[in-house]
């Protein structure tokens, strides 16, 4: 009984001092504005992880989005297809691109069409636990 309760004060220590949510560095964060009629938005950013543990970003959440899904599109035989990632790992000292023509942030338009210039609020959730909360500009390809 009393580990656990050791436990449990070292964890909330730990969580104060190294938040994975936020020691990771976002930028060039976007969603791309699409055609009135487009059923699926698309959206990037770069995550840049300058500490020397690795971090696994494993959702998007938003309240505007029903869902959000990482994708990773491949060329195999020339035909491009999407790959649904479950987690993206950010090694140590990396940085970490969800760009056009490879991983990529896929989610439902909402009823409401995003234009240039709107913004959007995004949550990333890690495997630790912690969420790092993003406003999102979305941009004319
Ligand atoms: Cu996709």
């Amino acid at each position: 009984m009393k580990h656990k309760w050791i436990l449990s004060l070292f964890l909330a220590l730990w969580a104060g001092v190294a938040n994975t949510a936020d020691t990771l560095e976002v930028d060039n964060a976007w969603i791309r504005e699409a055609p009135p009629a487009a059923p699926m938005l698309a959206g990037y950013l770069c995550l840049e992880n300058r500490t020397d543990t690795p971090v696994t970003l494993v959702g998007v959440e938003s309240p505007l989005f029903e869902f959000v899904m990482m994708h990773r599109t491949e060329t195999v035989n020339g035909m491009a297809r999407m790959l649904h990632q479950d987690k993206v790992v950010i090694a140590a000292g990396k940085r970490v691109c969800f760009e056009p023509g490879g991983l990529h942030l896929m989610m439902p338009a909402p009823e409401k069409r995003l234009l240039a210039g709107d913004r959007v609020e995004l949550d990333l959730l890690f495997e630790d636990g912690t969420k790092r909360h993003i406003t999102v500009p979305v941009k004319a390809p």
